[in-house]
């Protein structure tokens, strides 16, 4: 039997165990994004959008809060994970050329401050997305529509930093934000998030029965706060195709570990990795493996 003495002498240490346990378990269930996510979702259905923000996937740097190594998905769904992808010649996507696929960059939202042109920046893109399009088992044709000659991206203009309320293309890359955008989307977010992609779904539909919910269109944004370069870290066109994989359907890949000394590290390498790790310009099997998977009886899956 504890007398009350020793339960009062054991309670500070029940409170703590359970202060320590708190953070913990509510990191496990929830992600910091959600609430922003959910902001951008109630905005659009409040505009009578047919479309929601279904997901966010992160390239993280690799020294990042391990709570930003992930694909976040919205929470309405709790842990019940879709996939998503793109529906052939959905007439819903008005943005969209039947079953190409459209894409444009952001023309006026260049890296800002590290010395790099919109030419150099532009180039360095559409080489990631050349990659993707260069793999011969892929039969979609992606349409490049060329750079916009205005500031564009949904994601931004909801969360307040400029952008244009209108869709496009079913891939738009916006262009780099200042870091405030990411610490919007999650607090300290924009100290180790270098780049993300956003995936609108139709609300809640799955026309042709794939068990995939269906994109409506996707955007890339990326972090100025970082300094970037060309064929140097951070490499613009290492995180561009990255993230263009992920305008394409694919997912993460690969399972991470810390060293000895604490850093992270990927294994198996690929370009689809959760976390920047040097400049990777070239696939590893995973990464085509998966793009082959999605795209390669296209537009006949
Ligand atoms: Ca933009
Ligand atoms: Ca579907
Ligand atoms: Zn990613």
């Amino acid at each position: 039997m504890h007398s009350n003495k020793r339960l009062a002498s054991r309670l500070p240490v029940i409170l703590m165990a359970a202060a320590l346990l708190l953070p913990l378990s509510a990191a496990a269930d929830e992600h910091p994004a959600w609430a922003t996510m959910a902001a951008i979702n109630a905005q659009l259905a409040a505009q009578g959008a047919d479309y929601q923000l279904e997901v966010i996937e992160f390239l993280t740097t690799d020294d990042s809060d391990p709570e930003f190594q992930r694909t976040v998905f919205f929470s309405d769904r709790g842990n019940k994970q879709l996939g998503h992808d793109f529906v052939p010649g959905d007439a819903r996507r008005t943005w969209g050329s039947g079953t190409a696929i459209t894409f444009f960059l952001d023309g006026v939202e260049g890296v800002t401050d590290d010395g790099l042109t919109q030419a150099q920046t532009d180039a360095a893109i559409r080489a990631g997305i050349a990659a993707w399009e260069n793999l011969t088992c892929s039969t979609i044709p992606q349409i490049d529509l060329g750079n916009s000659p205005f500031d564009a991206g949904v994601v931004e203009n909801i969360l307040g930093f400029g952008g244009s309320p209108f869709i496009f293309a079913d891939i738009a890359h916006t262009g780099w934000e200042p870091r405030g955008l990411f610490d919007a989307i999650a607090p300290n977010g924009g100290s180790f998030i270098l780049a993300a992609t956003f995936t609108f779904v139709f609300t809640g539909t799955d026309v042709d029965n794939n068990g995939k919910l269906d994109t409506a269109f996707r955007e890339v944004i990326y972090n100025d706060g970082f300094t970037w370069a060309i064929n140097a870290n951070f490499d613009v066109q290492t995180v561009a195709t990255h993230e263009h994989g992920h305008a394409l359907s694919q997912a993460h890949f690969g399972e991470a570990f810390t060293n000895p000394s604490g850093k992270l590290f990927f294994a198996p390498r690929a370009v689809m990795n959760a976390a920047y790790s040097g400049v990777q310009q070239s696939f590893h099997g995973s990464d085509v493996g998966g793009h082959c998977s999605n795209w390669g009886s296209w537009p006949n899956n």
